[in-house]
C-alpha cells in the first residue's frame, strides 16, 4: 500500500476519533444520569428535558462517528497484514498510542459529582475541565457576599422600623416586606450557585482542589520524614499549652506552618498531654514516622537573630503570641507559589490552607477512625445535615456572649429554605455539639420538626468537671469530625471548637469558605497578623460612628456585625480611624509569603487523577 495513501487513511481515522472524544466530552453520557437528581423545580425540569432531547440526538451522531471510525481502523489493519508492511505496523502502533491517549483524557475529565439533587450535576459526566478566570470567580464571590450583605442590612433596618413603630399596620408590613426580600434573597443566591456551575466548572474545581490538597500533603511528608534525623533541621513543639484542644490544635498547628516554612521537620512533644498523659500518638498518628528525636548538634530558642537560626539545628517554639520576631508567614498568610491557584479555587484561602495542615496533623489512629465510622452509625448521621455548635460553660461571660438556641435556629432554617428551592428535603437535621448537656432536651423541645443528631453523654463529658478526660477528648474529636462533615455550619467563631470545624470542612469540598454563620466573630486564628480588607468603594460617614473610605484604602478588620457594617481601622487616617463602615464597601486582602517551594516533591504524581476524595457534595 502507497505509504500516502496509508497515511491519509491513519489522519482520517485520528481525526474522527477526536471527533469521537470531542463529542463524547460535550455530550456525555446523559441518561446514566438523568433521574439521580430528580427533584428539580418545574423551570429547571423543562429546560433538562430540551437538553435531554438534543442530547440523545448528539449521542446518536457520535455512535455513528465511532462506527465510521471502527470501519476506516479496519482497513489500516487490513492494509497493514496484507502487504506487510512495516511502515504500515508502525502506523497502526501510532494509531493505538493515539487510542490510548484518547482514553486516558477520557478517563482524566469524567469525574463524578456525587452531589445528589444540585443542579451542577447536570454536567456530571461532561468533560470540559475549563478553568475559570480568576476575575470571574473574584467576581462571582464579590456578588455572592454582597446579596448576603444586603440581606443583613435589610433584615437589620426592617427591624429597626418595626421596633420604631406603634402601629400595629406597619409591624405587619414590615414582616410582610422581610418574608418577600427573603424569598427574592434566596433566588439570587440560588442563581449564583448554579452559575458558578456552568460550563462543567464543577469538574475543574475537584480536579484543582485534589491537585492542591495531593501536593500540600506531599510537601508536609516529604519535610516530616527526613533520611537522616540525625542531622535533620527541626523545630520543637511542647502541646502543653494551657487551653482546650481546639486551641492545642492550633497551637500544633501553628508550629506545623513554622516548620514548613522554614523547612525543618516538626518534632511535638506531647507526653503527659492534659486530655491524654501517653500523648498525640493515642489518637494521631505520628508526626512523622523516621523522626522524632529533638536532639541535634545546636539548640536554641526562637527569637536569636535569624542568622544565627540559620545556623542552628534545633529552634524551640514557643506559643504562638511569644513568637518575636514574627515572620511574615504566620497566619493570615497563605504560601507564595500557591497563592496563584488558591485565589482563583477558593474564598478563603488561608482557611484552606489551614486546613490542609489540619488534614496533615489530624491524620487519625485506625482505632479512632473506626470509633468515628461507629460513632456516626450510632446516631445515624446523615445529609442533608446543618452542625450547630453551642459553646456555653467557662466561655460565657469571659470570651463570649451567651446565646439562645432560637438565634441559631433562625440560620439553620435559612439554609433549609435555600436548599429546598433546588431539592426535596424530606427531614431537617441539625448536628448538635455543644458542652451543655441540657440544650438536647431544650432544643428537641422547641423544633419538633427538626431531628437532632447528637451524643448527650458527649456533651455531658465536655462539663468542667471531666473535660481533661480521654473520654471527654474522645467526644469533642467526635464532635468537630461531625460538625465538619456536616454541609452548612452555625456556630460562634469566638469558639475555637468551630473554627476548627470549619477549618476541617475545607478538605472536604473545593470551596466551603460560606459554608457557615457566624453569630460573634468573623473567622481569625488566635494570634494572627493584622486581618486587613481594601476598601473598594468610597464611603462619607453619617454618623461619629462610622469611618470614611475611599478606594483602595487599608483597613484592619475587627469585626463585622452581620447587620451590614463592619468595624475596623483605616490605615490612612490620623484621626477618627476606627469605626463603622458598609462591609459590601471592601474585599479581604488575601495575605501571601514566601515560603520553601519544595522543588524536591514533584507538582503532579500519576496517581492523582485515580481518586476523587474531595467530593462536591454541598450546596452554598
Ligand atoms: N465534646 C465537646 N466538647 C466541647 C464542646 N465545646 C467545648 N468543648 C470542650 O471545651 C474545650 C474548649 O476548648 P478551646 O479549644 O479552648 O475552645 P473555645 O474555648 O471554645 O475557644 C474543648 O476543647 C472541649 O474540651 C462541644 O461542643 N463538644
Ligand atoms: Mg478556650
Amino acid at each position: 500500500m502507497k505509504t500516502t495513501v496509508k497515511l491519509g487513511l491513519t489522519v482520517s481515522v485520528l481525526w474522527l476519533a477526536s471527533l469521537v472524544f470531542l463529542s463524547g466530552t460535550l455530550f456525555p453520557h446523559w441518561e446514566e444520569g438523568a433521574g439521580q437528581g430528580g427533584e428539580f423545580k418545574s423551570g429547571a425540569a423543562l429546560e433538562l428535558n430540551q437538553l435531554s432531547k438534543e442530547l440523545h440526538r448528539m449521542r446518536r451522531q457520535n455512535d455513528e462517528l465511532r462506527k465510521q471510525a471502527q470501519q476506516l481502523r479496519d482497513l489500516v489493519e487490513f492494509r497493514a497484514t496484507d502487504v506487510e508492511d512495516n511502515q504500515a505496523l508502525i502506523l497502526q502502533e501510532k494509531l493505538a498510542q493515539a487510542n490510548n491517549i484518547l482514553e486516558k483524557l477520557n478517563k482524566d475529565g469524567i469525574q463524578r459529582d456525587s452531589y445528589r439533587g444540585d443542579v451542577a450535576a447536570e454536567a456530571r459526566y461532561s468533560c470540559i475541565s475549563n478553568s475559570p478566570s480568576v476575575q470571574q470567580e473574584k467576581l462571582l464571590r464579590r456578588i455572592h457576599n454582597g446579596v448576603v450583605e444586603i440581606w443583613y442590612y435589610l433584615k437589620a433596618e426592617l427591624q429597626k422600623v418595626k421596633m420604631l413603630s406603634t402601629s400595629e399596620k406597619v409591624k405587619e408590613k414590615v414582616d410582610q416586606m422581610m418574608e418577600d426580600a427573603g424569598h427574592q434573597q434566596r433566588s439570587i443566591i440560588v442563581d449564583i450557585y448554579n452559575l458558578s456551575r456552568v460550563d462543567n466548572k464543577t469538574i475543574w474545581r475537584t480536579k484543582e482542589a485534589k491537585s492542591l490538597s495531593d501536593l500540600v500533603q506531599r510537601r508536609f511528608q516529604y519535610l516530616q520524614n527526613p533520611t537522616e534525623c540525625n542531622t535533620a533541621q527541626k523545630v520543637v513543639c511542647n502541646l502543653n499549652k494551657g487551653c482546650g484542644y481546639g486551641c492545642q490544635v492550633h497551637h500544633v498547628a501553628y508550629c506545623m506552618i513554622v516548620a514548613y516554612a522554614t523547612q525543618r521537620t516538626l518534632i511535638l512533644q506531647s507526653h503527659g498531654w492534659r486530655y491524654a498523659p501517653e500523648g498525640w500518638e493515642k489518637f494521631f498518628l505520628p508526626l512523622s514516622e523516621t523522626c522524632h528525636d529533638r536532639r541535634g548538634s545546636s539548640t536554641a530558642r526562637w527569637g536569636s537573630s535569624m542568622e544565627k537560626m540559620a545556623k542552628t539545628q534545633v529552634i524551640d517554639l514557643p506559643i504562638v503570641d511569644g513568637l518575636n520576631p514574627r515572620p511574615d508567614f504566620l497566619p493570615l498568610a497563605i504560601p507564595e507559589d500557591l497563592s496563584e491557584r488558591l485565589r482563583k479555587l477558593h474564598g478563603h484561602p488561608f482557611v484552606w490552607w489551614m486546613g490542609q495542615v489540619l488534614k496533615y496533623i489530624l491524620r487519625p489512629q485506625p482505632r479512632l477512625a473506626k470509633e468515628l465510622e461507629l460513632a456516626g452509625q450510632r446516631m445515624g448521621f446523615q445529609h442533608p445535615i446543618v452542625g450547630v455548635h453551642v459553646r456555653r460553660t467557662d466561655k460565657v461571660g469571659t470570651e463570649a456572649s451567651f446565646h439562645g438556641i432560637q438565634e441559631y435556629m433562625v440560620h439553620v432554617e435559612e439554609y433549609y429554605l435555600t436548599l429546598e428551592r433546588t431539592q426535596r428535603v424530606q427531614q431537617r437535621r441539625v448536628y448538635l455539639a455543644t458542652d451543655d448537656a441540657s440544650l438536647l432536651a431544650e432544643a428537641r423541645r422547641a423544633y419538633p420538626q427538626y431531628v437532632f443528631i447528637s451524643d448527650n453523654a458527649i456533651s455531658q463529658s465536655a462539663g468542667l468537671a471531666s473535660r481533661y478526660t480521654e473520654n471527654a477528648l474522645l467526644g469533642v474529636i467526635t464532635d468537630i469530625h461531625f460538625l465538619a462533615l456536616s454541609d452548612y455550619l452555625v456556630c460562634t467563631f469566638s469558639s475555637q471548637v468551630c473554627r476548627v470545624a470549619y477549618e476541617i470542612m475545607q478538605t472536604y469540598h473545593p470551596d466551603a469558605s460560606t459554608f457557615f454563620h457566624s453569630l460573634d466573630d468573623v473567622y481569625y486564628f488566635g494570634g494572627q497578623n493584622e486581618h486587613r480588607q481594601t476598601a473598594l468603594y468610597e464611603h462619607k460617614p453619617r454618623s461619629r460612628d462610622e469611618i470614611a473610605l475611599a478606594p483602595g484604602d487599608t483597613v484592619g478588620v475587627a469585626g463585622n456585625h452581620w447587620d451590614g457594617y463592619s468595624k475596623g481601622r483605616n490605615h490612612r487616617l490620623r484621626v477618627r480611624n476606627s469605626g463603622l463602615y458598609p462591609s459590601y464597601k471592601v474585599e479581604e486582602v488575601v495575605e501571601v509569603a514566601q515560603m520553601p517551594t519544595y522543588p524536591e516533591v514533584p507538582l503532579q504524581v500519576p496517581s492523582e487523577n485515580s481518586d476523587d476524595e474531595i467530593k462536591v457534595k454541598s450546596f452554598l
